[in-house]
């Protein structure tokens, strides 16, 4: 069984899948703090995960021609300058199960808790690949990434981003050592992770084993034959994943956490929570929700750090107080985010059904019924 050395888990996270591991917390937990606690962050494994040992751990970045590859040690890693930032990783599939129920698609049936937020730290990529000697060019455009996690085939898990984007200081694009202070849990990546901030979550390759410059995409499957978004009206005898470009920064998404869908309440006052996030570095400026089905609508508080423009990296987690009339017998919440782009989510579902399940943004539908 390749699965039998994978870690131990929190039993609060609601498992999609034990082998290989895929599990989210619950909305509750997920919104009770603005980052995440390490053992509850959801957690997104393709294959199993790998024991790698720290003292003989290497990460291969191969230079440029006329320059120089390098083997670093995790030594050598915190020689370079140690950056912090604060980043939610949302995977392409969260909130897929909405779309489901619009018509079947291929996937893990992740709810709304395939997103979290951490504190990460690490080398900055552009300080490795430069010295590396690696330089922006116009031939060579992206970096590939490759995990040391397989299949049996010895296929290992792999995605790349921009170069330019991995070139840019003021992107921090991070290979990442410790999550919130502490060294990655194995799930999340032991010992050395990619945290590409503002961008999906398939690009932050965990178990770093090698980091390449190339003049395309890299030639992995999740790069290539995944993580794509495509019209309704494309099935899987006529997608062509070539014709679409591979996702890499996520649209405006937001989420109800508190009450949720089915719950029965008390009448008085109620307290609507969530959690709204855009990618690349895009702020929530303001989270809309209503009580009536969108008849109306009420501003949300937002809470959470606000981050400088253009890096608003992490989510903003909101709340509304609202009392309810006398006499009401259910609530139709809503909620729905606006960016700084303002960019806002669609009202449905169905117009953006995708045979992937991808990019599930939708306005955020709960019912709960009132005791009498
Ligand atoms: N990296 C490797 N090596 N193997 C993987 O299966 N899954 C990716 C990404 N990096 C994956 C990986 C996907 S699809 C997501 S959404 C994130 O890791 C999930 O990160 P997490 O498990 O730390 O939440
Ligand atoms: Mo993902």
């Amino acid at each position: 069984d390749p699965y039998a050395d994978d870690p131990m888990r929190h039993p609060a996270l609601k498992v999609n899948s034990q082998c290989p591991f895929n599990a989210e917390p619950p909305p509750e937990l997920l919104t009770e703090n603005y980052i995440t606690p390490n053992p509850i962050f959801f957690t997104r494994n393709h294959l199993p995960v790998p024991n790698l040992d720290p003292d003989t751990y290497r990460l291969h970045i191969v230079g440029p021609p006329g320059g120089q590859s390098l083997s670093l040690s995790l030594g050598d890693l915190y020689k370079f300058p140690k950056h912090e930032v604060t980043v939610t990783l949302q995977c392409a599939g969260n909130r897929r199960s909405e779309m489901t129920r619009v018509k079947e698609v291929k996937g893990l049936e992740w709810r709304t808790g395939a997103i979290s937020t951490a504190r990460w730290a690490g080398a900055r990529l552009c300080d490795v690949l430069a010295q590396a000697g690696h330089q922006l060019s116009e031939t060579e455009a992206h970096v590939c990434f490759e995990g040391l996690d397989s299949d049996p085939t010895g296929t290992a898990y792999g995605a790349s981003i921009p170069l330019a984007r991995a070139m840019d200081p003021e992107a921090e694009v991070l290979l990442a050592y410790e999550m919130n202070g502490q060294p990655l849990p194995r799930d999340h990546g032991f010992p050395v992770r990619v945290v590409v901030p503002g961008v999906v979550g398939a690009r932050h390759v965990k178990w770093l084993g090698r980091v390449s410059v190339e003049s395309e995409e890299s030639c992995s499957h999740w790069q290539r034959r995944d993580y794509k978004g495509f019209s309704p009206s494309v099935d899987w005898d006529t997608v062509d994943f070539d014709s679409a470009p591979s996702i890499q920064e996520l649209p405006i998404q937001s989420a109800i956490t508190e009450p949720q869908d089915g719950e029965t309440i008390e009448p008085g006052e109620i307290t609507v929570k969530g959690y709204a996030w855009s990618g690349g570095g895009r702020a929530v400026i303001r989270v809309d929700v209503s009580l009536d089905g969108g008849l109306t609508w009420h501003a949300a508080d937002l809470d959470g750090e606000e981050q400088p423009p253009r890096k608003a990296w992490a989510w903003r987690l909101w709340q509304l107080q609202a009392s309810v009339p006398a006499g009401q017998k259910e609530l139709n919440i809503v909620c729905k985010a606006v960016d700084d782009s303002y960019n806002v989510q669609p009202d449905t579902v169905a117009p953006i059904w995708n045979l992937r399940g991808v990019l599930s943004n939708a306005w955020h539908r709960v019912h709960v019924h009132i005791t009498p």
